[in-house]
């Protein structure tokens, strides 16, 4: 039987899984066991609120929640969970991700959501952040979170490669990959 999920991956719409399937990738490279479900604050409030009010019982330690828009997943789950939540801003075609960001980031002062940067590279460092909260008891994670560092640390070269020389052995594939 697969372990139960520690951290939850959620997200307001289908459309977001692009970006947030950085986060579960990242969370599978570290074999931290965890679930990904589609929950709307706007549009499944409903499933928003049985999802965040049971999650500690369940045996969730830590939720990554990624919205874009008016992105209120990740504050009303903080509201319905003192569990940390992770804000993910998805980038939105309109503004960028950044009515995202603000939608997430200004959370009034007892319901905190600890918000990551837009897109993909916040997605992967929720799941670096997840994995951090969760090593703090429990060294064998502590343990592997240490040594990806370390192969990030090797994989980046002294002097700029040609494109086609890259060997790219990092978490990350490029600083301008928007997804
Ligand atoms: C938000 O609205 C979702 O998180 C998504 O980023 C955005 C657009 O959703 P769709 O119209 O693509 O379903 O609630």
């Amino acid at each position: 039987m697969a372990d139960a999920p520690l951290v939850g991956i959620i997200m307001g719409s289908q459309s977001d899984w692009p970006t947030l399937r950085h986060a579960a990738e990242m969370l599978g490279k570290l074999a931290i066991p965890h679930e990904t479900r589609v929950v709307s604050a706007h549009r499944t409030p409903d499933r928003l609120r049985e999802y965040a009010d049971t999650a500690r019982e369940r045996g969730l330690r830590v939720i990554i929640a990624g919205a874009g828009g008016a992105a209120h997943l990740p504050g009303m789950c903080a509201a319905w969970t003192a569990l940390p939540v992770l804000g993910v801003p998805v980038e939105s075609h309109s503004l960028k991700g950044l009515d995202s960001l603000l939608s997430i980031v200004q959370m009034p002062a007892g319901v905190p959501v600890g918000t990551l940067a837009i897109g993909r590279a916040g997605a992967v460092n929720a799941a670096l952040l997840a994995a951090a909260i969760l090593a703090t008891g429990d060294p064998s994670l502590a343990m592997r979170l240490d040594a990806l560092r370390a192969a990030q640390t090797l994989a980046v070269p002294i002097e700029p490669q040609e494109p086609e020389a890259e060997t790219s052995g990092a978490p990350t594939s490029g600083p301008h990959d928007p997804a």
